[in-house]
């Protein structure tokens, strides 16, 4: 089945975790001018699409992932005009805005759960999960809170739970209330008549839940390191009925309508990790653009065959239906997740030039560029409600969530407040952008070339070009996709591989290996990725 060319899929794509990247009036917290200041940063990237983490008022329980209001833009962000100044001068770039949505659940403080927990006959009621207790008094069934404990709150007032997935103050929407569809439709037409290019879908496989809230079985594969290590025991239980229902299709059916109507991008955040999960929200024509493929997100590092099963298992779907990612807000980076150091740095690399040679759209997470390692964020300047709440630090995400290292100055070229809202870390000049931009030889140039190579063959964000996977050859990893051949050497010693092809090098990690030519098998350093122009 082929996938209609639409005006995103010659992109690259680059989120930007607006509390972090640039702070313009030095309270301590990145804002919308801040990011304005810095698009011609992007635009020199090569970057012409960005995903603009949630910017709406929020009371930030998670940081703006439990919106209080889905038609306004948070006064401590810029409010609305800064958003305006940011989508005027990304469009003078060409680089187009997407903004977050969370449709999963609102806050606690938004006016339609403030009404909606006055009473049971309130009009707004049916508008979130509202069950009786169980017998015994407890949470009506055995869901859990990603966050660590139930899925469950009680309010006292009216003597019934509300559902959420996330934290108590980020109640869940009762997707199968038409009212609710209605709104959303309603939100998203606003943005992109507003001149937003479209969205990032937050927990976009979670909307809607199964109608008798059954209780969920222990997960076949608990404990085999198979599932996403997560908060407490949430990996413990099948998912079944919370999540990856058949009725979550039907909202995007109706939201195609209205994006498709004004040329709009929705992007998904399923984060199912089995392709056949993941497959319907995608290949129907009707149904979400494109969805983040999380799968490759468990390569540590170790064992490449996984790392090339899970590329090969996401090009297996029609082309230019998935955006890559190597780190998000939400994960180690790449370079530690990848074990740190010199060599988790050069991994994270050779995996970013394998995913942007494949159909679909590459995203690089703010600071991939510099290839920053995790930051260390202690205890007691915790944020993340993972760490705070669930006092689960080993997974907290405040580490990769720390600010942008833009200067060798006090405050990185973020701040000029004396604290930011998380820890600076111990980032040295090398790791920022005004040091790496000035040395032709720094990852940062390096992500600048790979940007540029994706732009400049069409052959690798075509949709008619096929990937044609080289037979694996040690931990050489290899594809041919119309004119190039790429490759990535992922053990830990330098490999002879043949491309099989002559050509010429277009694109190495090794910069001086550029220009060469190649006519028969050639040596690959450890964590070395390269393309090749055949002929
Ligand atoms: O994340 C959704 C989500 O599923 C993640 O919590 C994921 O399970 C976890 O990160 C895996 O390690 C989205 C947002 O990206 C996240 O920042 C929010 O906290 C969450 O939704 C709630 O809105």
């Amino acid at each position: 089945m082929q996938t209609r060319r639409r005006w995103w899929h010659d992109r690259v794509g680059y989120e930007v975790y607006i509390r972090s990247f640039a702070d313009s009036d030095a309270d301590g917290v990145g804002d919308l001018d801040g990011l304005h200041e810095r698009l011609d940063y992007l635009a020199w990237l090569g970057i012409d699409l960005i995903w603009i983490t949630p910017c709406f008022p929020s009371p930030l329980a998670d940081h703006g992932y439990d919106v209080a209001d889905y038609l306004q833009v948070a006064d401590e962000l810029g409010g609305m005009r800064a958003l305006e100044r940011v989508v005027e001068r990304a469009h003078d770039l060409g680089i187009a805005v997407l903004l977050d949505l969370v449709p999963n659940h609102t806050s606690s403080a938004h006016p339609w759960f403030i009404a909606s927990r006055t009473s049971r006959n309130d009009p707004k009621r049916d508008w979130y999960i509202w069950r009786d207790p169980a017998p015994d008094g407890g949470p009506p069934n055995n869901w859990l809170s990603h966050f660590g404990g139930p899925a469950w709150t009680y309010d006292a007032a009216t003597e019934q739970y509300y559902c959420h997935l996330f934290l108590p103050e980020q109640p869940d929407l009762n997707w199968a209330n038409p009212d609710v569809a209605a709104a959303f439709e309603d939100i998203i037409a606003y943005w992109l008549d507003r001149g937003i290019d479209g969205f990032r879908i937050d927990v976009a496989h979670a909307l809607a839940k199964h109608a008798d809230l059954p209780d969920l079985p222990p997960a076949p594969g608990a404990g085999s390191g198979e599932t996403l290590e997560l908060v407490g025991n949430f990996e413990a239980l099948h998912h079944l009925y919370d999540v990856n229902q058949p009725e979550v299709l039907d909202v995007y059916r109706a939201w195609r309508r209205v994006a498709d109507a004004r040329d709009g991008l929705l992007l998904g955040e399923v984060y199912l990790t089995d392709v056949n999960d993941l497959a319907p929200f995608v290949t129907s024509q009707d149904g979400l653009h494109l969805a983040f493929w999380f799968a490759p997100l468990r390569f540590d590092g170790r064992d490449p065959a996984r790392l090339r099963r899970w590329l090969m298992e996401g090009t297996g779907l029609p082309p230019g239906c998935l955006a890559w990612i190597t780190s998000s807000h939400d994960s180690p980076r790449a370079a530690s997740r990848l074990g740190g150091g010199q060599r988790g740095r050069d991994l994270a690399l050779a995996v970013a030039v394998l995913q942007f040679g494949l159909p679909g759209l590459p995203f690089l997470y703010q600071g991939e560029e510099l290839a920053l390692l995790d930051v260390d964020v202690p205890p007691d300047a915790a944020e993340d409600p993972i760490a705070v709440r669930a006092g689960a630090y080993d997974h907290s995400r405040d580490r990769c969530r720390t600010p942008m290292p833009w200067q060798a100055a006090p405050g990185l070229g973020f701040t000029t407040a004396p604290r930011a809202w998380l820890p600076l870390g111990d980032r040295t000049a090398e790791d920022t952008v005004e040091v790496q931009r000035s040395d032709t030889h720094s990852f940062l140039h390096r992500y600048r070339a790979l940007v540029a190579l994706r732009h400049d063959h069409p052959d690798l964000s075509s949709l008619e070009v096929d990937v044609e996977w080289q037979q694996a050859q040690g931990p050489v990893i290899a594809y041919r996709r119309g004119s190039l051949i790429v490759a990535a050497n992922l053990g830990p010693d330098p490999v002879a591989w043949d491309p099989g092809q002559q050509g010429r090098v277009v694109f190495c990690t090794d910069r001086r290996r550029e220009g060469e030519r190649v006519a028969g098998p050639l040596e690959l350093a450890p964590a070395a990725a390269l393309a090749i122009h055949a002929g």
